[in-house]
């Protein structure tokens, strides 16, 4: 697609966060003043809007200092916040090529709870990484539910590439263990680990991906090369509990973030980097297969707060 298709798909993706954000930054500022009062009511509208309360209180202090005139009016306010923004979102942004360099087998375990959209985005960056040239291998080591595996299974065949499935209740870690071996042998560039999101409690799930891991590593000391963390934007700030405890866990290395088309909740994603600063790959914003959208600071940032994507 060409980049001004997908930035156009972005804006329309984001179009509920900006709209609201845009609209609320023009009741503030409208007619009035940039003063304390106004920078106060800002505040609100950012934590209101998902940033978090650290990251509002950090923008808001930018925004001050930069003695902002006073005729200034929703358009340079949304501008200056624009680039704040983008300043906040650029250490954090990676192209999804980075996730398939250097050359040679790129193991990457795909984790999240239940829901946030793990499989549907390995379905996405199966597509994106064929289309790179890539050979892909998918590994549905969500086993819990039959479903989750036929689920998977259709991945594979739309984006023609293979999965290597067992029986529901089959040993993840195992099947794991299969995966590698058989991308070893298979010539393949990228093997995508499917985890569970949903077992029969939380310390089962966590020890469940532990042991992938830990399995992986048994067939290459390197592996997996990347562990990334799928969060749903419309949960908000529990996105920040959730990266707490897989971090703990296991050695996330990057986060996507989906559902951007589906919330008004896109400011999640600057709290997160500026709160954990972990690389975000790419967001959703659908549940197509080209809905995966590249993650870059100045384009986002621009489109959340309602600006010509720049
Ligand atoms: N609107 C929208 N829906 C999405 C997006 N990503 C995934 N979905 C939908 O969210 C639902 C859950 O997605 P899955 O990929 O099954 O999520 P999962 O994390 O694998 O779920 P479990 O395997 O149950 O843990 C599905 O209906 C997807 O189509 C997105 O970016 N936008
Ligand atoms: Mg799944």
């Amino acid at each position: 697609m060409s980049k001004s298709g997908w930035l156009s798909r972005l804006r329309s993706g984001l179009s509920r966060s900006s709209s609201r954000l845009a609209e609320d930054i023009g009741g503030i500022f409208s007619g009035r003043k940039v003063d304390a009062a106004t920078l106060d009511d800002l505040e609100d509208i950012l934590i209101m809007a998902d940033l978090g309360v650290a990251t509002a209180g950090r923008l808001r202090n930018d925004l001050e200092s930069k003695r902002i005139d006073s005729a200034a009016d929703s358009n340079d306010i949304r501008r200056v916040l624009a680039d704040a923004v983008t300043e906040i979102l650029a250490p954090v942004a990676r192209p999804l090529t980075d996730l398939t360099s250097p050359a040679g087998l790129r193991v990457i375990v795909v984790a999240g709870v239940n829901g946030t959209g793990k499989t549907t985005t390995i379905g996405k960056l199966a597509a994106r990484f064929t289309e790179d040239g890539q050979n892909v291998m998918l590994a549905a080591a969500d086993t819990f539910r039959a479903a989750a595996i036929d689920q998977i299974k259709i991945w594979g065949e739309r984006v023609g590439v293979p999965v290597i499935a067992g029986a529901q209740d089959g040993d993840p870690a195992a099947l794991a263990f299969d995966a590698m071996q058989q991308a070893q042998a298979g010539n393949i560039d990228v093997l995508l680990i499917d985890t569970a999101g949903r077992l029969h409690n939380k310390t089962d799930l966590m020890a469940e991906l532990e042991k992938i891991v830990r399995v992986i590593r048994k067939v290459d000391p390197a592996a997996p090369h990347e562990t990334l963390l799928v969060l749903d934007a419309t949960t908000g700030q529990n996105a920040h509990a959730q990266v707490e405890t897989f971090r703990d866990l296991v050695d996330v290395s990057g986060l996507i973030v989906t559902k951007l088309d589906g919330s008004a909740r896109g400011g999640v994603i600057v709290s997160l980097a500026d709160r954990f600063g972990l690389p975000i790959y790419a967001v959703g914003v659908g549940e197509g297969i080209d809905d995966l959208r590249p993650f870059e600071a100045a384009a986002f940032a621009n489109s959340l707060l309602g600006l010509e994507a720049g």
